[in-house]
């Protein structure tokens, strides 16, 4: 069968349907991150550390290398890609749960770390794949299939704000929230994913973007209701927003 995307010249592998369920958000985000690689013509010497769950399909849908973490470590994965082939781009992708449950110590490490490799975590609140059990940033009061009455900050703690624990490490050098909420979002989102990258491009140091999407599977809800909730109650509590951007020598925190 002929190649689209060699054809085109495509990082989005044009040729596969995505595993991904209607709606999903990664779909949206693995492609605005296949996007930006192309964009900044990096597509040869980029590689994905993808963690376990949904987003560890993503490197299926791009023509780049990748490589399939243990759950939870692809941030460690990327830091030794990167000191063994440091003229390469390494960046992870990955849910909020492998990102941010098993993965924490992972991740807050090398982001303190402040070497130049860029973090794609995608928050959908749940753990997609396993059938939406409680993630660390489930929302207060979320009923998940691990959490029957809602989560209770008495028994289960407060949704952790990533990007906001991240605030105060000064190797991160872009640091970012958004959302595939609305096209407006995602318009915005696809600049983030892409200064990310360009901050690993020019050598800054860490990138980190946090992308609010839904899933309907794992929260069990219609298509269209589940952006609603993207656009409103996630996003009320995971709010939009540039943290850093030494992109630009600019500090908006
Ligand atoms: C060591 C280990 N523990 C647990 C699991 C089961 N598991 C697979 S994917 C996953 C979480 C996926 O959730 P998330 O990272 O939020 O990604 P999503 O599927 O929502 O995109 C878990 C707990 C596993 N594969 N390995
Ligand atoms: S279970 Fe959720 S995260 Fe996984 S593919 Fe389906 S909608 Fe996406």
């Amino acid at each position: 069968m002929e190649n689209l995307s060699a054809k085109y010249g495509k990082t989005l592998n044009l040729d596969k349907l995505t595993s991904y369920c209607p709606g999903c958000g990664h779909g949206v985000v693995t492609r605005l991150v296949a996007e930006a690689i192309e964009e900044l013509g990096i597509m040869e010497r980029t590689i994905a550390i993808v963690g376990i769950g949904c987003g560890g399909f993503s490197h299926h849908y791009m023509d780049i290398d990748a490589i399939e973490a243990t759950h939870g470590r692809a941030p460690s994965f990327a830091l030794g890609y990167k000191l063994a082939m440091p003229e390469n781009i390494v960046f992870t992708y990955a849910g909020d749960g492998d990102t941010c449950a098993i993965g924490l110590g992972d991740l807050l490490h090398a982001a303190n770390k402040g070497m130049p490799i860029t973090t794609i975590m995608v928050n959908n609140t749940v753990f997609g794949m396993t059938g939406g059990q409680m993630s660390p940033t489930t929302l207060v009061g979320q009923v998940t299939a691990t959490t029957a009455k809602g989560r209770d900050t008495a028994l289960q703690g407060y949704p952790l704000l990533v990007p906001e624990m991240m605030r105060s490490m000064e190797g991160v050098k872009f640091l970012a929230r958004e959302s595939v909420a609305t096209p407006k979002a995602i318009r915005k989102a696809k600049r983030s994913i892409r200064k990310a990258f360009e901050c690993q491009v020019r050598g800054l140091g860490y990138s980190f973007v946090e992308v609010v999407v839904p899933c309907p599977t794992g929260l069990k809800m219609r298509v269209r209701d589940s952006y609603a909730r993207c656009a409103n109650e996630m996003t009320d509590y995971f709010k939009p927003q540039v943290f850093r951007d030494e992109t630009e020598q600019v500090d908006v925190a």
